[in-house]
């Protein structure tokens, strides 16, 4: 286990920025120029494999050539406004995220994997709408200041801290309903969620990732042999964009990076309680109720019907567990 540091190492540049990051877990800025959005519009048609359904990012794709463009480009594209806000930084990658029309492109509440050691670095994530948001075409909910809660080693293979509440969570969640071109900047321990895409047009996003410039990349795996210890990895600044395991085996062991060996952890759990006592209840159930078409029997949907990658199946199963 691990404390967070006393004082985040200062990313942004503008003080105030720094310390709404810090409080809320996110904060919102403008980011692209009509021109630059598009750009990336153009550069997603050309590039984008045919094949792509329900939620899907290029970090997914088993097209490595669609993986290494768009991170090259993305991260081209958005440096005016990264120099423009961050400092001490590197960006690490660039990558589309996509949610194609229909209930598949649904993704569950979850944090984000760690990537860097939580002890002295944070993860961010610089996510970019090139449509203005919905509830309707499946904008991020945020958890508000659940970064912070206690700190937690997060990969696929660990379970999760608010597994016991995955479905009551929603109550607590705000939506963020932004225009294009404007950026989410968000701790990737925040818990979030997206609803799917109902409306007739696909949803592009960029997401952008980056961290202190000193931070390493790390990587967290549990099995049950390891009862309450995860194995730690150190991984090099390509792995986001040249992981192989992110569209399928992505509770295996990972394949590349060097073990560090095993450290101990306690897997904590919230439950509802704990919500309760720590955030505000919001209509945010009732807002993603809403956004469905009349036309939707989601009691028809069956979980194997959404076959990558594999662990979607658990996605569109909390998404109908929600719907019930
Ligand atoms: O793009 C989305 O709808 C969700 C993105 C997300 O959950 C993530 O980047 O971790």
């Amino acid at each position: 286990m691990f404390n967070f540091p006393n004082q985040m190492l200062q990313v942004f540049k503008s003080d105030e920025t720094q310390a709404s990051f810090e409080k809320n877990g996110f904060v919102i800025l403008p980011f692209y120029s009509p021109e630059e959005i598009n750009q990336l519009n153009e550069m997603y048609h050309q590039l984008h494999p045919k094949d792509e359904n329900g939620f899907f990012p290029s970090t997914f794709s088993k097209d490595k050539k669609y993986r290494l463009v768009a991170d090259e480009e993305i991260r081209r594209i958005g440096s005016r406004s990264i120099n423009q806000y961050c400092q001490n930084i590197k960006v690490v990658c660039g990558a589309f995220i996509v949610k194609n029309i229909g209930i598949e492109s649904g993704m569950c509440v979850h944090q984000d994997m760690s990537l860097v050691d939580e002890s002295r670095f944070t993860g961010i994530n610089i996510w970019v709408p090139l449509v203005d948001l919905t509830i309707e075409n499946g904008t991020l909910f945020v958890l508000k200041g659940s970064h912070r809660m206690f700190p937690t080693y997060r990969g696929s293979s660990i379970s999760e801290c608010f597994s016991p509440v995955m479905n009551e969570v929603l109550d607590f969640l705000e939506p963020i309903i932004i225009k294009a071109g404007d950026a989410v900047f968000f701790d990737q321990s925040i818990i979030h969620f997206s609803p799917p895409n109902y409306s007739d047009n696909i949803r592009i996003v960029t997401n952008t990732y980056f961290t202190h410039q000193d931070a390493e990349f790390r990587t967290y795996y549990w099995n049950k042999d390891f009862e309450n210890n995860v194995e730690v990895f150190v991984q090099d600044n390509s792995f986001m964009t040249n992981f192989e395991q992110f569209g399928e085996n992505i509770h295996a062991r990972p394949k590349v990076g060097k073990s560090l060996g095993l450290v101990p952890y306690q897997f904590p759990k919230i439950d509802l309680n704990y919500l309760e006592k720590n955030f505000q209840r919001t209509n945010a159930r009732q807002l993603i109720s809403n956004a469905i078409p009349k036309e939707i029997n989601t009691q028809n949907i069956e979980i194997d019907q959404v076959k990558f990658p594999d662990n979607k199946k658990g996605i569109l199963a909390k998404l109908k567990s929600f719907f019930n």
